[in-house]
């Protein structure tokens, strides 16, 4: 095959001059804040990584890609770029009306002409794309519940690139690579998608692809939106450049790719085909479940593990790129190398190895070996500073109980103890220093006491990231606000829920504030478990009972509990 891959590729952008000028006059139009997902495809749409693309796409070229992967002019295309909006803001618009695409900080980036508005069959392009219109698919998941309910289409008419501040010197536009093989006299150049660091098994494909190519390699990783709970892209890219050295330097080169993924298999492999060959490069790898979403809700893979190839070969010619397919590499043993599962002869007289990605999780978070066979030192390096083992993540201790049940006095007597270990700082969010600080201004309706809890989770979400250990105590009555910071909580650290179980005759025999009394009376409206409702947490990680334990021991239990979960540990 005989690629142009060395010819500059048209962009959207207009000159500098004409730029300023569009961007002064796109003031005055209506203008849309972009979603993340958006930018990404506009930053694509502009630099001519996705052309043929010249917008976003027309109601019938989006029909033609969703029913057989082209647009209506007959160009090979599987995934639909569309730009998705409420039905308010697509109400406020005029079919040939001029608008203004902004980032989120209000930045002027292109313009477009609205020439198509309408409502898509959303699950259709579920079944069609994605191949089940199943939540379990991250971007079914994405179409249903974040993307607006109407599709505007149009050309776009680039004013800026959007701006990056990590990483300035690793990005390049489409045209910048391809000047870049031009200058260093590279004609035959082998792409590299991933989403994930590089393991040794990676780099053993990418050497074995150069090779049977004949080609040079370019590292191609994703940075822009991956599967959701994939390693974040800073730490990816600081192992890209620590393994950077390992690869023969005349030979290869890593580039960022602004993509935002669909997971979308089959299609999105043909998809990343036709990016690279805008990018400039010749052949593409295309290794097992390429662009995998994982399982359906049935516990089943979304797609074969060779499909995306299957789909890749059938289109091949007109992709413009070559595919170099790879089966699954595994760990030989014996050989102390790396080989194709299926080219392994004598498999059974031999040791085959191999680390999943769940099973590299498990060790990274419980501070295991991760071998040299499997990774490079500097590569697990990076992956433990960020994500340390347990005993070293952040945590949030919430206690939830009655007025009066004991919370503040066990949250007290826990933090001392946390605090006497070292190690980690301890924060505790007290319901009464809560309500002076944070939550002034708020009564005790069911909303007013919700925007409590959730403030608190914020608080302690960020404690958490951040690697603090955050203790809370507020009443919490609710079970689903409870539910809902717990989930805030968990991207970042573990959520342990205390219930403070102590009954309310116990609370109301104890009345240390006298509130009781008061609320008995009548005169303190929506008094929790007297006038109000308090939802008893059913599967807490911890009861503590009060009334014939002192609050040495109730702490101590909690202690236990966070030894078990592994968030302490000896040092
Ligand atoms: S909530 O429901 O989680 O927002 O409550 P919280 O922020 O923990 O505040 C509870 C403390 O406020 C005092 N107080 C009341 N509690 C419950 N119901 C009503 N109506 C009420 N009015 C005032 C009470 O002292 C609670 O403190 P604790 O430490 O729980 O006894």
């Amino acid at each position: 095959m005989n690629i142009p891959n060395l010819a500059p590729i048209p962009e959207l952008y207009v000159s500098y001059e004409s730029a300023q000028k569009l961007k002064t006059e796109a003031g005055d139009l209506t203008s849309l804040d972009l979603t993340p997902r958006q930018i990404c495809d506009l930053e694509l749409l502009m630099n001519g990584g996705f052309n043929p693309l010249k917008g976003f796409l027309s109601e019938e070229d989006y029909n033609g890609v969703v029913e057989n992967m082209r647009l209506a002019d007959g160009h090979l295309w599987p995934i639909p770029i569309t730009l998705d909006v409420s039905e308010e803001v697509a109400a406020g618009l005029e079919l040939g009306q001029d608008i203004a695409l902004r980032d989120q900080e209000g930045v002027i980036l292109a313009t477009m002409t609205v020439t198509d508005r309408w409502t898509p069959d959303k699950s259709r392009e579920a079944e069609k794309v994605f191949g089940a219109d199943d939540l379990a698919h991250p971007a079914v998941n994405y179409l249903h519940h974040t993307a607006g309910k109407v599709y505007l289409g149009g050309p776009i008419t680039g004013i800026q690139q959007p701006v990056h501040y990590d990483f300035r010197a690793r990005r390049d536009t489409p045209n910048e690579l391809r000047a870049y093989f031009r200058k260093l006299g590279w004609r035959k150049v082998v792409a590299f998608q991933t989403r994930n660091p590089l393991h040794r098994a990676h780099q053993e494909l990418t050497f074995r692809a150069a090779k049977e190519s004949q080609a040079n390699l370019l590292i191609h990783p994703v940075v822009g939106m991956t599967k959701p709970g994939d390693v974040d892209h800073f730490t990816r890219v600081r192992c890209y450049e620590a393994v950077l050295d390992k690869y023969p330097q005349a030979t290869t080169t890593m580039s960022l790719l602004n993509l935002a993924m669909r997971m979308a298999g089959p299609r999105e492999a043909v998809w990343h085909g036709i990016i690279r060959r805008n990018h400039g490069c010749t052949h593409m790898i295309v290794g097992r479940d390429h662009a995998g979403p994982g399982k359906n809700s049935a516990g089943e893979d979304f797609y074969g593990p060779y499909d995306a190839q299957d789909l890749f070969r059938e289109h091949q010619e007109e992709i413009g790129i070559e595919m170099v397919d790879f089966k699954h590499m595994v760990y030989v043993q014996e050989r102390a190398q790396y080989e194709p599962a299926d080219e392994i002869a004598d498999k059974d007289n031999v040791t085959i190895l191999n680390i999943s990605g769940t099973e590299l999780r498990r060790r990274l978070r419980e501070g295991l070996e991760i071998p040299e066979w499997f990774s490079f030192p500097e590569v697990v390096k990076e992956l433990r500073r960020t994500s340390p083992p347990r005993s070293k993540q952040g945590f949030t201790v919430f206690f939830t109980g009655l007025s009066g049940s004991g919370k503040s006095t066990i949250a007290n007597a826990l933090m001392v103890k946390l605090m006497e270990m070292g190690g980690r700082p301890v924060t505790l969010l007290d319901g009464d220093v809560v309500r002076k600080h944070l939550s002034s201004e708020l009564g005790f309706s069911k909303e007013h006491r919700d925007l409590n809890i959730k403030r608190i989770g914020y608080v302690a979400s960020e404690i958490t990231k951040n690697g603090g250990i955050a203790i809370c105590a507020p009443i919490a009555p609710y079970t689903a606000t409870r539910r809902a910071v717990r989930e805030m909580i968990e991207q970042y650290g573990a959520f342990v829920e205390v219930h403070v179980a102590t009954s309310l005759e116990e609370c109301e025999r104890r009345d240390r504030k006298g509130l009781y009394k008061l609320a008995r009376e009548g005169k303190i409206k929506e008094f929790t478990g007297i006038s109000d409702p308090y939802e008893a947490p059913t599967e807490p990680e911890l009861r503590v009972e009060t009334e014939n334990v002192d609050v040495d021991n109730c702490a101590h239990q909690v202690i236990l509990t966070l030894e078990s979960m592994g968030l302490i540990a000896a040092h």
